[in-house]
């Protein structure tokens, strides 16, 4: 059989002191139940981890992991009595599990992980990851783990400026760590258009040859989406990629005039403010764009979601704009993926299938709830809660403040189910995080507005309601710094958390 003949044994009789509590408290996202036993296991370079069949590449994961972390080599490829247990346990686990939750028992001599999905390993990988300390060792104890909502996303605006692949692989590597499921890729706005689409060779080379602030830009080929896509899959993240429209279409109208109703030669856009463009919704050239602009997005990725934008389409009145989001959702729903839209595409006829994601605070549409009430799944990304692009204070270097200001106490203290009246809880698929970049330059500027606010988020998306605490998320948080330290991850160093 597959059960390991040394059985790990549970963390040790002996439960665990208060003190011993404390030390594993922390994880971020909080996990569902943390038990304490007593002592410690100490990792060395002889600790050796052992994977079920099917399970290898965690156990490989978790190796580098801890390579990056310790400066330990852990042979990955150990035996069924090896010290550390990766163990996929299709019966016996909580049926609550699901295909994310997983079990984590530390003892003095051994460590065993055990889920019913690959998924589930790799979140327990990371909460594992977390626990250990500056020497190296493991505080004693069992962890239950289970996520509250199935969808926990964060937002990469790759439009205003363009990241490398080797950008958004770092990016989504961070994200990994605090249980993130879901990379929505923001491809195109006024500012660039960074996929390739056949048939529209001018969208990649003309629309993303720029960004906010002028520069070169940059545009995905295939492969570079396979990259990511496949990145992103390893770290059991789902792409979904958007392709913004009918406004926020600058660099499609740039590349491409006849796009537009005015055939006039717009120029690139290179402010931070949107040029309020839109496709001609009164012509059929540009549905055969949205038709070729979605099958490339559908055909890039694997995942069953793609984003069609929807927001600030300010140039069309409400009933071109509606028309155009119904034909939208038709086209990429025959290519096989379902539609997600921005809030205001709510105010449209949509398909049963289609999901809303709710970000604009400053407006809130009613017509939002009223979908939601009559059955539309939304994803939650209040800007005045999620929004990583908002400043931390007044003046913070990066970020604007059109939600108001964004420090981490707020982007922890809200509930999803609770953000919009009239929704019922059962409407809320989860969250996400958007980070928009038009003051943002760099990977470590990115991650400064991300690190402390995405694991909040995170934590909001995971973690029950119940269990939501500020002062004792910033004591968990705080001990992420060093791991940030270690991993090379930008962060502000936010007053409201106690950074040791
Ligand atoms: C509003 S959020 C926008 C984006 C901007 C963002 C800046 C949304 C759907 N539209 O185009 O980048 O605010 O915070």
């Amino acid at each position: 059989g597959t059960t390991p003949k040394s059985a790990t044994p549970e963390p040790s009789a002996q439960p665990g002191s208060p003190a011993d509590l404390a030390a594993l408290q922390r994880v971020v996202p909080q996990p569902v139940s943390v038990t304490a036993g007593a002592g410690t296991f100490t990792l060395s370079a002889a600790t050796a981890i052992h994977a079920s069949t099917g399970a290898e590449p965690i156990a490989a994961d978790l190796a580098a992991y801890l390579k990056q972390q310790t400066g330990l080599a852990l042979p990955a490829d150990g035996g069924e009595d090896a010290p550390i247990q990766l163990i996929l346990q299709a019966t016996g686990g909580d049926p609550a599990w699901g295909t994310e939750g997983y079990r984590l028992t530390v003892g003095t001599v051994s460590i065993k992980i055990t889920a019913a999905d690959p998924a589930g390993l790799f979140h327990g990988v990371q909460t594992l990851r977390q626990l250990v300390t500056a020497d190296d060792r493991i505080q004693a104890g069992v962890i239950a783990d289970h996520p509250r909502f199935a969808y926990r996303g964060v937002m990469l605006d790759v439009a205003r400026h363009f990241f490398s692949v080797a950008d958004v692989k770092s990016y989504i590597d961070a994200a990994a760590l605090y249980k993130v499921n879901e990379f929505h890729l923001h491809l195109t706005d006024d500012q660039g258009w960074r996929l390739t689409v056949p048939g529209y060779p001018k969208l990649a080379t003309v629309g993303g040859a720029s960004q906010v602030g002028g520069g070169t830009g940059g545009s995905y080929s295939a492969d570079d989406m396979k990259a990511i896509v496949d990145y992103a899959a390893s770290r059991y993240m789902t792409v979904i990629p958007e392709i913004d429209m009918p406004g926020h279409v600058g660099a499609a109208v740039h590349a491409d005039p006849e796009l537009a109703c005015d055939g006039r030669k717009h120029g690139a856009v290179t402010t931070v403010s949107p040029a309020f463009d839109s496709l001609c919704t009164t012509s059929e050239s540009p549905y055969k764009f949205v038709d070729s602009a979605t099958k490339a997005a559908a055909d890039a990725t694997t995942g069953p979601l793609l984003h069609l934008g929807g927001d600030e389409a300010q140039a069309l009145n409400l009933t071109q704009y509606n028309g155009f989001v119904k034909r939208a959702q038709d086209l990429v729903a025959a290519h096989g993926r379902t539609p997600i839209a921005w809030g205001e595409a709510a105010t449209a006829p949509l398909l049963p299938q289609t999901v809303l994601e709710y970000w604009d605070t400053a407006h809130p549409l009613p017509a939002i709830a009223q979908a939601a009430a009559k059955g539309t799944k939304l994803i939650m990304a209040p800007g005045d809660h999620a929004y990583l692009d908002q400043q931390y204070t007044p003046g913070f270097k990066l970020g604007l403040h059109w939600a108001g200001y964004l420090p981490v106490s707020k982007a922890y203290n809200w509930d999803p189910v609770t953000v919009l009246p009239g929704v019922p809880p059962t409407s809320v698929m989860g969250v996400e995080a958007p980070l928009w970049t038009e003051t943002v330059k760099s990977l470590a500027d990115a991650e400064t507005l991300a690190y402390p606010r995405l694991p909040a988020i995170a934590e909001i998306g995971w973690s029950a309601p119940e269990s939501h605490d500020f002062k004792q998320f910033s004591q968990r948080l705080a001990k992420q710094g060093p791991l940030w330290d270690r991993l090379g991850i930008a962060y502000y160093k936010s007053p409201e958390i106690p950074w040791s």
